[in-house]
């Protein structure tokens, strides 16, 4: 396996273990009831909507080099299923979108402004290594084509962005204050910005930083503003770390677990490959050959496109 196999892989399998191990610890006590009776059923762990849309991003970059987003949408809408544990206003448009509505619409129908929640961004590591060698404008553009399907607001978009960027700079080996450096030297909405630059403070200062801490201070919720910088923190943090260090963390700061492992973990893959990431969490994660050959076949299609040789 070479380096961008390995990267590739990282990315897409750390997305995937933080999914699906950090799905068993999301939200209250009915969703983790529930996910205790469905995250099991085939006898390895399942991936919820985050790994779901991952995967769909990655089919239509096989397919095409880039974000062809009629052929995104239609492939989010039909591969929804409400045992994946999609958000509420995802799951009633992606069903708009099945029914034949256009997603340009569809994507104010729910709420006016668009969805805020990090539905957008949860897919944002794939997008961050495939145009890895790509201008910071190119990868948030991506990642805010990939985002607006069904995350059209402001919010929704500029998450899936930061989340993109900081998978790309760990993709190209940038960790901690440079990493952070390099995210703020960009156009970055004010939300964000001011979240951002408390975290470089906190990587400045000999404080000890705890979950709660995190929790309070950056979000552990399902808004994508509540959860993007979270992610980037740990994953950050954790670079030089084993990745069942990262997912322990996770799991602490609770509240939408999969989603921050997702984004945390496609990070910390895109740094470090697959090839160290944990054998027995891997040997347990759900249709892990299917995820093989489809990241194997993007490395492929990345390969192709920094030859220029794609159509
Ligand atoms: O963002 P989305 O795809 O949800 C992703 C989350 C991840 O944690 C997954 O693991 C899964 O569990 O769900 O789904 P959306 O429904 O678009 O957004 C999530 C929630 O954010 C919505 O159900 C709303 O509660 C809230 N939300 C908003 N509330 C008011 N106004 C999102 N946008 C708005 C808004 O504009
Ligand atoms: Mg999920
Ligand atoms: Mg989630």
């Amino acid at each position: 396996m070479n380096t961008r196999q390995d990267k590739i892989l990282g990315t897409v399998f750390g997305l995937a273990l933080g999914d699906a191990f950090g799905a068993p610890h999301e939200g209250g006590t009915i969703e983790r009831v529930l996910w205790y009776f469905i995250g099991n059923s085939l006898g390895k762990n399942r991936w919820t909507d985050d790994t779901q849309m991952s995967i769909n991003v990655i089919e239509t970059l096989n397919l095409h080099g880039h974000i062809e987003q009629d052929d995104l949408a239609k492939r989010f809408a039909s591969s929804y299923r409400w045992s994946r544990g999609y958000g509420s206003g995802a799951a009633k448009l992606l069903k708009r979108i099945k029914g034949g509505d256009d997603w340009r619409e569809a994507n104010r129908s729910i709420f006016p402004n668009g969805s805020f929640g990090n539905g957008g961004a949860m897919r944002a590591p794939i997008i961050g290594s495939f145009f890895a060698n790509d201008t910071d404008k190119e990868i948030r553009d991506k990642a805010m084509q990939c985002a607006e399907i069904t995350h059209a607001h402001d919010l929704g978009k500029e998450g899936a962005a930061i989340i993109a960027q900081t998978t790309a700079y760990a993709y190209r080996d940038l960790v901690s204050r440079d990493l952070v450096n390099a995210l703020l030297s960009n156009d970055i909405g004010t939300e964000y910005r001011l979240k951002l630059e408390l975290v470089a403070k906190w990587l400045d200062s000999s404080l000890s930083i705890d979950a709660k801490l995190i929790q309070e201070e950056l979000g552990n919720g399902i808004a994508a503003l509540d959860s993007c910088v979270t992610a980037i923190y740990i994953a950050v943090t954790h670079l030089d770390k084993d990745f069942r260090d990262l997912l322990d963390t996770c799991i602490k700061v609770k509240g939408d677990v999969d989603t921050i492992a997702a984004m945390a973990g496609g990070i910390w893959g895109a740094r470090n490959g697959y090839r160290k990431l944990p054998n027995n969490l891997l040997d347990r994660i759900e249709k892990k050959d299917y995820l093989t050959s489809l990241s194997m076949n993007l490395s492929e299609k990345i390969h192709i496109k920094r030859n220029k040789k794609w159509k």
